[in-house]
């Protein structure tokens, strides 16, 4: 074997010997630095006759190319090495054994409103939202209550007296979830089934008001719809949230600005070991307000109310399960009183389904 051969075989050896980084620097150095014998072999090809270099030259470049190249793999292959072990190293369980009872629990509001946007899911509704910090059109206005209307005075409204709106008029916190479907009105063309849950706020306070509450409206507006629609499709909802089949609706004529006519719903109940179950006609409950929308408010929107009409609804989401799930006292909803969501609450992983509810 020649010199340059047996460098080259000892050099790859070294090279392939080396376990750490710093032990492959050391054979780089060794070979291929300042006074390395690889490039100590480069230099001496300077003093060499031109025939010899010839010869020589390309022997001794491909032995510094080998040598890179070895150096470059093994490198590549200890890098990786080094990452495989630090990622083995440092590899942590984010798993956390499960307590043997979840502490925690879903408020019935919440639940409540899971069970609604399923029901009206299955009816074609997409659920729609919206700011709760809103101007005066989308609130008052385009809902056919202009300033002067008693309607306004009604809402207790909560006003932002520093933030004016485009109109110069003060922002408020909306008092019903009814700008969404102004502004749902306004960006989308009809048909549209839309439902509307969220909180709103009102300045009241007693057993059965709280400044903030939840509600829930529903729209409809197409061509061609009438009351007909929204009986059936309350009926449809009201069976599918009490999950009975006897459940009996009465319209009584109502008054809001937004709807003509207006209807207030109230459901049957009987009574049972002296409470009140749902179902049967035995006495009445008011559970929604609905109405066919105003034609005044179909064109605030951009909509020919000659060609669309629509229905639309509201309810209390507090009040639709206190009466679902027997709670006497609305402020107990908003109090975080750990008991009463622990007596209260549902399981995490409870789906409402239509077919069997979770109430029953
Ligand atoms: C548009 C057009 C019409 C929404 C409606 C009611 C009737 C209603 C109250 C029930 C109890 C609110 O929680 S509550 O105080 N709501 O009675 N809401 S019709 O009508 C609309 C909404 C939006 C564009």
């Amino acid at each position: 074997m020649t010199d340059i051969d047996q460098i080259k075989a000892e050099a790859l050896s070294a090279i392939g010997a080396a376990t750490t980084l710093e032990a492959l620097d050391a054979e780089r150095v060794r070979l291929l630095g300042k006074q390395g014998q690889v490039t100590a072999l480069l230099k001496s090809l300077g003093g060499m006759s031109p025939e010899q270099r010839q010869s020589e030259g390309p022997r001794i470049n491909g032995l510094r190319e080998a040598v890179s190249d070895a150096i470059a793999s093994r490198k590549a292959a200890l890098e990786g090495a080094a990452l495989e072990a630090r990622l083995a190293s440092e590899r942590i369980d984010l798993s956390l054994p499960a307590p043997e009872r979840p502490r925690g629990s879903v408020h019935p509001v919440s639940q409540v409103m899971d069970e609604l946007a399923e029901i009206f899911a299955d009816m074609g509704f997409a659920v729609a939202t919206g700011p709760e910090i809103e101007d005066d059109w989308h609130n008052f206005t385009a809902l056919n209550i202009p300033e002067t209307h008693p309607a306004r005075a009604m809402h207790d409204t909560f006003y932002f007296p520093g933030q004016m709106d485009r109109d110069g008029r003060r922002m408020l916190l909306r008092t019903h979830t009814s700008p969404v479907q102004i502004r749902t009105m306004t960006s989308q063309q009809p048909p549209i089934r839309v439902i509307a849950p969220g909180r709103v706020y009102r300045s009241d306070s007693d057993a059965t008001h709280t400044p903030m509450f939840h509600q829930i409206e529903g729209l409809v507006i197409d061509r061609g719809i009438h009351l007909g629609h929204l009986k059936w499709t309350l009926e449809t909802f009201l069976k599918a949230f009490f999950e009975r089949d006897d459940v009996v609706l009465r319209l009584r004529p109502s008054y809001f600005p937004f709807t003509e006519p207006s209807a207030e719903v109230d459901v049957g109940y009987s009574l049972k070991d002296g409470k009140r179950v749902i179902g049967g006609s035995e006495g009445w409950m008011e559970v929604l307000g609905s109405g066919v929308v105003h034609p005044r408010v179909i064109r605030a929107c951009g909509l020919d109310p000659d060609e669309y009409s629509g229905f639309a609804f509201g309810t209390g989401v507090d009040r639709l399960a206190m009466l679902k799930y027997g709670m006497d006292d609305l402020r107990a909803f908003f109090d975080g009183d750990l008991r009463w969501l622990r007596h209260y609450g549902f399981q995490a992983l409870d789906v409402p389904t239509l077919s069997g509810g979770v109430g029953a």
